[in-house]
Formats: C-alpha cells, sequence, structure tokens
C-alpha cells in the first residue's frame, strides 16, 4: 500500500496553460494572477510530476523578437533543468490569435493556411530544442459556423496537405516527432473537423505517412459528443495509435469543462484507468484540466496534486479488481470460452460448412444470465472502499 504520492516514475505532465490557468471564461475576467513558467516547473517538481508541456505561446508571447524568444527558453531550460522536469509534448497555439478566426490549415484563405504553417514549423523548431518527442494538433478553430461557405471537403484536403507537409518538416530536420491528432467536437466552433477519435484515425489512414500519426483523445472530449471515453481510447490502443492522452473530467453535452481528472465520472475514470493499466500504455500521463474559477493558487496546486493522486488511487483500484477472487470468478463466468468453437471459428472451406451445420440451443442462449448485475456491484463495492 502506497501513500498516493506520485513521483516522476509515473509519468504524470501538465500544460503550462493547465496550472497556468487563470480563470478566465466568456463571461468573466481572470480570478488568478498569472504564473511564470519556470515557477510552473518548479512547482510541478515538487508535486512529483514527471514533465510539463507546452505551446509555443504558453512560454514565448506570440510578437517576442528573436533575442527576447531566445532569452525565456534559455530560462526555461534552466528551470527544466534544475528541478528535473522534461518536455514530452509540445504544439502550437493556432487558435487564440484572430488571424485563425476561421480556422488555421483549414481557413479558406491561403494566407492564414501559409502562415499557420510557418507558425508550426517554428514551434516544432521549439519543441524539438526543448526535447519533445510528441507534437500534438488540436485543430480547436478548424471548423464552420456557416457550411453555406462550401469548404467541408476542400477543408479536409487542405488539412490532410498541412499535416503531410509537417511530417516532411519533421523528418527533414530529424526531429524524429511522433504526431498525434486531439479531436474535439465543438467549441470554439460550431462544428470542429474531425469530431471524434473514430474520425481522427479514419482520416489518418488517409495521409502519406500514416505510421508518423495517432490520436491524443481528451476525456472532456468524446464525453461533449455524448460518447464512452474508454471506448474511444480502446479503439485508439487497438489501433495502435494512443501516443498520447488528456485527463481531465466533465458533465455531459456541457461546454468543454476540463474539470479535475475523477471530479464528476468516477466509474467512467476508473475504467479508464485499468485499461491503461491492463493495456501497457507506457506513455505520458497528461492532465488536460484546470482549477476551478473558484480557486486561488493554493486551490490549483490542491487541482493539481488531486489528478494525480486520483490516478495513483484507482490505478490501486484496478490492481486489487484484478486480484480479487469473487470478481475474477465473475469474469470467468461471463467469458465463457469454447476451445472447439473457437477452432471451428478460424476460416477454413472445413470450418465454413461444420459450422453451417452446427445445432445451437438457441432457447438457453437466451435464458443465460450473464451475472453483469453481480460483477458491476462488487466493483462498486470496490471503488467504495467496503471490499
Ligand atoms: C486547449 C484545448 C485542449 C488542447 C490543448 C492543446 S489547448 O486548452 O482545450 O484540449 O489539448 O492544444
Ligand atoms: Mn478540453
Ligand atoms: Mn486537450
Amino acid at each position: 500500500m502506497t501513500d498516493f504520492t506520485p513521483t516522476p516514475a509515473d509519468r504524470f505532465t501538465f500544460g503550462l496553460w493547465t496550472v497556468g490557468n487563470t480563470g478566465r471564461d466568456p463571461f468573466g475576467e481572470p480570478t488568478r494572477a498569472p504564473l511564470s513558467a519556470p515557477y510552473i516547473v518548479q512547482k510541478l517538481a515538487e508535486l512529483g510530476a514527471y514533465g510539463v508541456n507546452l505551446h509555443d505561446n504558453d512560454l514565448v508571447p506570440i510578437d517576442a523578437s528573436a533575442a527576447g524568444r531566445d532569452r525565456i527558453v534559455a530560462e526555461f531550460r534552466e528551470a527544466l533543468s534544475d528541478h528535473g522536469l522534461v518536455v514530452p509534448m509540445a504544439t502550437t497555439n493556432l487558435f487564440s490569435d484572430p488571424a485563425f478566426k476561421d480556422g488555421a490549415f483549414t481557413s479558406a484563405d491561403a494566407h492564414v493556411r501559409a502562415y499557420a504553417l510557418q507558425k508550426t514549423m517554428r514551434s516544432m523548431d521549439l519543441g524539438a530544442e526543448l526535447g519533445a518527442h510528441t507534437y500534438v494538433f488540436w485543430g480547436g478553430r478548424e471548423g464552420t459556423e456557416v457550411d453555406a461557405g462550401g469548404k467541408l471537403l476542400s477543408a479536409l484536403g487542405w488539412f490532410r496537405d498541412s499535416l503531410n507537409f509537417l511530417a516532411e518538416y519533421s523528418e527533414s530536420q530529424g526531429y524524429g516527432y511522433r504526431f498525434a491528432l486531439e479531436p474535439k467536437p465543438n467549441e470554439p466552433r460550431a462544428d470542429i473537423f474531425l469530431p471524434t477519435v473514430g474520425s481522427a484515425l479514419g482520416f489518418i489512414g488517409t495521409l502519406d505517412r500514416p505510421a508518423l500519426f495517432g490520436v491524443n483523445p481528451e476525456f472532456a472530449h468524446e464525453t461533449m459528443a455524448g460518447l464512452n471515453f474508454a471506448h474511444a481510447v480502446a479503439q485508439a490502443l487497438d489501433a495502435g495509435k494512443l501516443f498520447h492522452i488528456d485527463l481531465n473530467d466533465q458533465k455531459m453535452s456541457r461546454f468543454d469543462q476540463d474539470l479535475r481528472f475523477g471530479s464528476e465520472n468516477l466509474k467512467g475514470a476508473f475504467t479508464l484507468v485499468k485499461l491503461l493499466e491492463d493495456s501497457g500504455y507506457d506513455g505520458p500521463l497528461h492532465f488536460d484540466a484546470h482549477a476551478l474559477r473558484t480557486e486561488d493558487e493554493e486551490g490549483v496546486w490542491a487541482f493539481a496534486r488531486g489528478c494525480m493522486r486520483t490516478y495513483l488511487i484507482l490505478k490501486e483500484k484496478a490492481r486489487q479488481f484484478n486480484a480479487d477472487p469473487a470478481i475474477q470468478a465473475a469474469l470467468a463466468e461471463y467469458h465463457r470460452a469454447d476451445d472447439e468453437l473457437a477452432a471451428l471459428s478460424r476460416f477454413t472451406p472445413q470450418n465454413a460448412a461444420a459450422l453451417k451445420d452446427r445445432t445451437f440451443d438457441r432457447a438457453a442462449l437466451g435464458r443465460r444470465g450473464l451475472g453483469l448485475e453481480h460483477l458491476d456491484q462488487l466493483t462498486n463495492d470496490l471503488l467504495f472502499g467496503v471490499r
């Protein structure tokens, strides 16, 4: 039994934009003072995190001079090395500047699309300088309000061309990035292109170098679409495409809440942690969430500690689930296996003929109870801490 205190071996990461969130929302001004990047690095290291991720402009203002940029990056690198934190993932801010109001790679304006490529190449240079190996594309502004604009098909083509270009750029520079597409159904656009994990996986197959591309699913984003996040993650794992993950929480059908991990849907969080741990996923565990607007700085660190603590508790619960004799017996009952039928279900003409002739007791199959109410209550008891 541990005391659930994280260490870098747990691979927990936060974005500069997450713990650095000042509490601004569409209706209200910030409720907290900004925190400097070196200070965030120091605090995350104290809390036991492994790394910190960033957009280009989380660190370097969009209008910084070359000398200003170099000074900021040098200070940040010093903080990383002083506190032993790494930067596993980098990304581009292609959503804040008014230039991107109608998209970046999918803007109908060729000038905006070219500027987005330029900004992303520079941001990839920065990420590589900081040691990042994963590069995320969250296309927050890649979408529409007015479909009469007629860009639905061309937008996908522009998006594809841009991703192909940037993959070639990465390879030509020897950066060795793996790219992770992060889907979201809406917000800030009314409709965002590639809205779900499934859409992104389908799109990756159309790129020139699909092996370099995977997904960065986010709990809140699939939940906003009314989908089950663990199902989306399982599909990404099955495809060998879980390159990164954004952990947080969310009530269904609302704005992007980015709540503390496990704060809303504890059972969904458990299912997810168990899936990740059982699958052997060994990438970073990134919390893309922020403290509530009600909080001061102390609340920010309570939020960060809470994300990591909840993950570690659920990881321990997953271990207990796998070791619990009653739960394992219920699982064995549910997963009725049959070696002969498994062999028969491998296609050969003979097996196909034998299977067609076989007699099944359909009524008995329909009568068989699966024991899932019992299994689910055992799971609840485990999560409640009464087992
Ligand atoms: C923004 C968004 C997140 C993305 C970040 C990466 S930025 O906060 O809401 O889901 O992961 O671009
Ligand atoms: Mn989000
Ligand atoms: Mn995210």
